[in-house]
């Protein structure tokens, strides 16, 4: 109990704490950051009702989300167990990013080996050696396996050069959602406040200009070990190959055996097509390889149930699968995004936003107990997931993430 205390009292004199009482229940404290859109992140904290929230931080425009007290993953009483530490590295797999972001600088992994001065007195991000001897030259951040250069940036490709910036919003709400840097008075609060997040590029606009890319499951696989070669922990792949041919399929799961030796937990979007994924007609990947060091996450909506909406005359909505589905998680998140070559916060959505929020939870969950197996911290966020009647038959757990309990068991075994 000692190291609660500790913790509490530190975060009193940083942030707002409060006692919240509910009913039939222990007054519990809840951490509310100072950042300003923090009001908005309805996904962290819902107090259900018509909840009115802006669209976008450029450009508002007013929604009225319709939400049911309590649908959420519990992020504020979390954050009363811990909001992150660096030491924790999260490797994000993407087409490109936006990296100068202003509440996301602070949250880049740093390479220890390719940082700092070498024995010549250059900076070894920049004197072209591959000071680690890592099989990457100057990769401080992590790798574009795109371009195979060490910037992982966003940036469109023309085909013969890269010279306008991508307004690509996907991988900027990943980041910000796993750790836009929390209670530093600036835009939005990540899941972990303080974290490392690794930049690999492994697709960008204008690669294969519009035929089918088929090196792209050759590039994750490439990405996939140099995460778990080179220190993450955790791995958010909001995406999927398609029509891989076997060979590629191979390479991929191959990948992900290794890093799951490595201790290595992949996180991944369900996919948004309203899809049975356990039927082999529907089978998505990375998804859909049984690996228990995968864990696949359904999207569901702020009155609980798995998301489901009309385009036109189908049905799409939130894949799911007792056998290749795991857990669920609220999939709007208003969080980082860029907008007109700046730095902006928007609302996000579709399992591309929901796998972030398990990946952010499972970094946090490490930050109280950073030698959980991969197969032990996908069972505790699991077993500690929020039953939903929504979700019976749907997801392995029938549950959506909660931060709160996750921190608490991982606490339990310390
Ligand atoms: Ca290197
Ligand atoms: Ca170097
Ligand atoms: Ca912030």
């Amino acid at each position: 109990m000692k190291k609660i205390a500790t913790v509490v009292v530190i975060l009193i004199s940083a942030v707002t704490l409060f006692a919240a009482i509910y009913s039939g229940q222990a007054p519990s404290r809840r951490v509310v950051p100072n950042d300003p859109f923090f009001r908005f992140q309805v996904s962290f904290l819902n107090p259900g009702g018509q909840i009115p929230i802006e669209r976008a931080s450029i450009k508002p425009s007013p929604v009225s989300l319709d939400a049911a007290a309590g649908i959420d993953p519990d992020i504020t009483r979390a954050w009363t167990i811990s909001t992150g530490s660096r030491k924790v590295v999260v490797a994000v797999l993407d087409d490109g990013f936006f990296y100068n972001h202003e509440d996301l600088a602070g949250n880049i992994w740093t390479n220890p080996g390719e940082s700092g001065l070498d024995a010549t007195g250059h900076p070894k991000e920049t004197n072209g050696i591959d000071d680690d001897q890592n099989g990457y030259v100057d990769d401080v951040m992590g790798w574009d396996f795109a371009f195979d250069d060490p910037d992982p940036d966003c940036y469109v490709f023309d085909g013969k050069r890269r010279d306008r910036i991508q307004p690509y919003w996907h991988s900027i709400a990943a980041l910000g959602i796993i750790g836009a840097r929390g209670n530093n008075g600036i835009g939005v609060a990540g899941i972990n406040w303080d974290v490392s997040m690794m930049l690999l590029k492994i697709g960008a606009q204008g690669i294969g200009n519009g035929e089918k890319d088929t090196a792209r499951p050759g590039r994750a696989a490439k990405a996939i070990r140099y995460a778990a070669d080179n220190g993450a922990r955790v791995i958010n792949w909001s995406g999927f190959v398609s029509d891989p041919t076997p060979e590629a399929l191979a390479e991929l799961k191959a990948a992900l055996e290794y890093a799951g030796k490595k201790n290595v937990l992949l996180i991944v979007g369900a996919g948004n097509n309203g899809l049975d994924i356990d039927r082999p007609e529907n089978f998505t990947y990375p998804a859909c390889f049984p690996l228990d060091n995968i864990l696949t996450v359904a999207m569901i909506d702020f009155k609980g149930g798995l998301v489901r909406y009309q385009a036109g005359d189908r049905w799409l909505g939130s894949n799911y699968g007792l056998q290749n589905v795991d857990i669920a998680a609220l999939d709007e998140n208003f969080t980082t995004n860029l907008q007109n070559g700046r730095s902006a916060y928007r609302l996000g959505g579709g399992t591309s936003c929901a796998g972030p929020v398990v990946a952010g939870i499972a970094a946090l969950t490490l930050s109280v107990k950073p030698d959980l197996s991969a197969v032990e911290l996908k069972k505790l966020l699991m077993d500690t997931a929020t039953r939903l009647p929504s979700l019976e038959g749907k997801v392995a757990c029938g549950g959506m993430v909660n931060a709160y309990k996750a921190l608490q068991a991982a606490r339990s075994m310390r």
